[in-house]
């Protein structure tokens, strides 16, 4: 199973996402994120992600959700660590890898975002740290999901 973070900068109205240029979700908006490495935490992994894909540090990271996406597919298992943060030093710039982009919280684009972001971005909206398993038949089709709220912080 391949473990990758995922963080997402909420500044209480907007969202900053990244449109990813290559790679796994190629096309998608989506957090920034990646594989963990070798030696580093999931979290350090998270930031160092978030700098490389966004150009910017995270200041208040803090977790949000495990997620767990299986495929009926030949595409590897994925285990997500999503963290949110609400302040950060830098300026979010366009990498080789993203494109940022705030979106109001009313405007996110889920029409060209992972089939699941649909359904648990309400949930991480609300700020409850949460448990999200999805089945997909490919990349582009959920089959099956499930969401528990876990706590309230
Ligand atoms: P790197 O590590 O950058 O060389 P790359 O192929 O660019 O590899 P990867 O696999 O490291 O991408 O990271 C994929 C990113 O997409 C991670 O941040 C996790 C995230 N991701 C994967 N499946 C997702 C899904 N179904 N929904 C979602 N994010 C997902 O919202």
């Amino acid at each position: 199973m391949k473990v990758c973070t995922l963080v997402i900068i909420n500044d209480g109205e907007r969202v900053l996402l990244g449109l990813k240029k290559r790679g796994f979700g190629e096309g998608k908006w989506n957090g920034f994120g990646g594989k963990v490495e070798a030696g580093e935490t999931i979290e350090d992994a998270a930031a160092r992600e978030l700098k490389e894909e966004a150009g910017i540090i995270p200041i208040d990271l803090r977790k949000v959700a495990l997620f767990e996406f299986l495929f009926d597919d030949d595409t590897e298992d994925t285990r997500v660590h999503f963290f949110c943060a609400s302040s950060f030093t830098g300026e979010p710039q366009e990498t080789e890898e993203m494109r940022p982009r705030w979106f109001l919280h009313d405007e996110i684009p889920f029409n060209d975002m992972w089939v699941d972001n649909e359904h648990w971005f309400p949930h991480f909206l609300t700020g409850k740290f949460f448990h999200g398993t999805f089945l997909f038949k490919d990349t582009s089709t959920l089959i099956d999901h499930k969401i528990n709220v876990i706590a309230n912080d």
